[in-house]
């Protein structure tokens, strides 16, 4: 079945656009898919500023988009979901490999077989009445060797016009893939959101990923969570590269040497703040330049180190908790040619969420359109509501954001949110430890995520929910990278989140984290000094520049202590983590363990705690 590059659609009596191209295999698909879902029209979508603003009057009359105030927010469009369908769906996505064991214990897996005729049922019909969008797009600079193009199909203008932002969007892509069939294949299909008919389903064998009956960012934005971590981390692992969630920063020095480092944080642990960070005053000098604020794509360059582009072209951001104080350079950044989704509106065409600057209005329009007084008990921005902003807004985008060779990877980072055990920052041993330290990384889980606080969830290398095989095969992966990188990396774990006795955080945060980075840019051009423990190496209190800093040498002290009792229980923890993963986890990693008990057990301090 061809869709034939004509106004209409001789296979699916569906009136199409003109397309770019004259791939027939992307022509074939399409016309398959257009049987299968049977749209009233097929748009091919150009990328274009006309098309952009075709679709936004289209958006805006069908109220899938309300405008906001053109003085306040130029360029800017509130949208609210179904109340129903507000967040990624972790027990709705499927990792549908030829068996169970390549999806490993941590995914959802259908047989692909299964998959295709329970979704292929859903997708029946589905767009009547509809207009199906071909969306070609590329994932990384267009012409870098590390780029991946992908077609989503979908029944969404919203989706369009996020995919717009997000990434490299329309006849550039087209242009890319040429006659290739080397092509991402997305359908998805809004459906009429029932949850009972939601499902994310990715076939990694098949470089497809199907979703239906989602209108959500993460569900249906197929290029992002989808393709650039699930797929991608899978064809990561077949072509001897990593795709991970994490950012990526510039540091440059007052002398103007820059370092690029990348960092995985679970999701709720500051992410995007730490990629967008501004360094305070007393660190002139010093700035922050943003690459990416989600995921790295990472490759061995000619020279032996590891190179990372950032796959996006825009930042899909949690909205609340955004405000001058926590993140300046968001605010600039979303302040025109934004997409809000799930936020609240003010009565004069602004939007709010929690935390952000300034008094809370008395009266608000609450994310799902209802009147919502101050002092209400419910939210009036849902915890997850976001934004959709394109990356040349924000004020510290790195100058090689769109270099097709990426940067060169000094450190990475794994953080979490620990109330005790980890210090501010270790830096591992080597490669091994590095590994072990991402395999083993945790975060507490925060009121807004679960509803439950303080309760340890690990999160490996922050790609739990997104690494599309076996957790154990995806360890021996990133040491058998190893093998490939003659310069690696440092690997740093950092917890920006310590507390006292008291309950109170040890460490100020924010743009004070800029002297720790520089810590771990230092130590990675080994230039600076530490302390060793059987855990890692720490800073001493004269490493880190604490000027102008209202800590004192014994905050410092509890914000950098490793306890031998509290390593102890971690390490008990991680073993168990580890053992539930199942066979695939790499020996080494456990022998790693093993020795870091040892190295723990003979410690004096362990007798000293009592
Ligand atoms: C995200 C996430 O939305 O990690 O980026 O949850
Ligand atoms: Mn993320």
């Amino acid at each position: 079945m061809t869709t034939t590059p004509t106004n209409t659609d001789a296979t699916t009596n569906a009136s199409a656009s003109l397309p770019a191209t004259t791939n027939t295999t992307l022509f074939e698909w399409v016309g398959e898919m257009a049987k299968l879902t049977q749209p009233d029209h097929i748009v091919w979508c150009d990328g274009s500023d006309a098309e952009r603003r075709r679709l936004t009057e289209h958006a805006v009359a069908t109220g899938v988009l309300k405008p906001l105030d053109p003085k306040k927010r130029p360029g800017c469009y509130l949208s609210r979901s179904s109340p129903n369908d507000v967040a990624r769906v972790e027990h709705l996505t499927f990792i549908c490999t030829p068996t169970k064991e390549e999806a490993g214990p941590t995914n959802n897996w259908m047989a692909p077989a299964d998959a295709y005729a329970k979704l292929g049922k859903l997708f029946d019909g589905s767009m009547k009445g509809r207009t199906m969008y071909v969306v070609p797009y590329v994932m990384g600079p267009v012409d870098s060797p590390f780029s991946k193009v992908g077609v989503e199909l979908t029944d969404s203008v919203y989706v369009v016009l996020n995919m717009r932002i997000m990434t490299r969007m329309g006849r550039a892509a087209l242009e890319r893939l040429g006659d290739s069939n080397d092509f991402n294949r997305g359908v998805h299909s809004t459906l009429d959101l029932d949850p009972e008919k939601r499902f994310i389903c990715h076939f990694p064998e098949d470089n497809t990923i199907w979703s239906v009956g989602s209108g959500y960012g993460g569900n249906v934005l197929l290029g992002k969570k989808c393709l650039a971590l699930r797929i991608g981390s899978y064809l990561g692992k077949k072509e001897g590269w990593l795709a991970e969630h994490m950012l990526i920063l510039g540091v440059e020095s007052p002398e103007g040497q820059f370092s690029y480092v990348a960092a995985a944080f679970p999701s709720a642990c500051g992410k995007t703040n730490f990629a967008m960070m501004i360094p305070p005053r007393r660190f002139k000098g010093w700035k922050i330049w943003t690459v990416g604020d989600d995921i790295a794509w990472m490759r061995v360059g000619d020279d032996g180190r590891l190179w990372a582009v950032n796959p996006e072209n825009g930042y899909f951001g949690v909205a609340p908790g955004t405000s001058l104080k926590s993140n300046a350079n968001a605010m600039q950044t979303t302040a025109k040619d934004t997409l809000f989704t799930n936020v609240a509106a003010t009565a004069d065409g602004d939007v709010w969420w929690d935390g952000i600057d300034g008094e809370v209005p008395d009266e608000l329009t609450d994310w799902q359109g209802r009147p919502w007084k101050k002092g209400a008990a419910d939210k009036a921005s849902h915890p997850n509501s976001r934004f959709t902003a394109p990356v040349t807004n924000n004020p510290m985008l790195s100058r090689e954001w769109d270099n097709p060779a990426g940067v060169p990877i000094s450190a990475i980072i794994f953080g979490g949110r620990r109330a005790d055990t980890v210090p501010l920052v270790l830096q591992s041993f080597n490669w091994l430890h590095g590994v072990y330290l991402g395999a083993t990384l945790g975060s507490e889980t925060t009121a807004a995520a679960t509803g439950k606080v303080g309760i340890l969830r690990r999160d490996p290398m922050a790609m739990l929910p997104f690494c599309g095989y076996d957790m154990g095969t995806y360890f021996g992966h990133w040491l058998a990278m190893r093998h490939r990188i003659q310069n690696p990396p440092k690997i740093f774990l950092v917890n920006w989140f310590r507390k006292d006795e008291e309950g109170k955080f040890v460490w100020p945060g924010f743009g004070e984290n800029v002297r720790v980075l520089k810590w771990i840019v230092d130590r990675a051009r080994v230039r600076i000094g530490g302390r060793e423990t059987p855990v890692g190496w720490v800073p001493r209190e004269g490493d880190v520049d604490l000027s102008g800093l209202d800590i004192s040498a014994e905050r410092f002290e509890i914000a950098t202590k490793v306890s031998a009792k509290e390593w102890m229980k971690e390490l008990e923890s991680q073993g168990e983590w580890l053992a539930s993963l199942g066979p695939t986890v790499p020996a080494a990693l456990h022998k790693q363990r093993e020795l870091l008990v040892a190295a723990m057990a003979t410690h004096p301090d362990l007798a000293e705690e009592g």
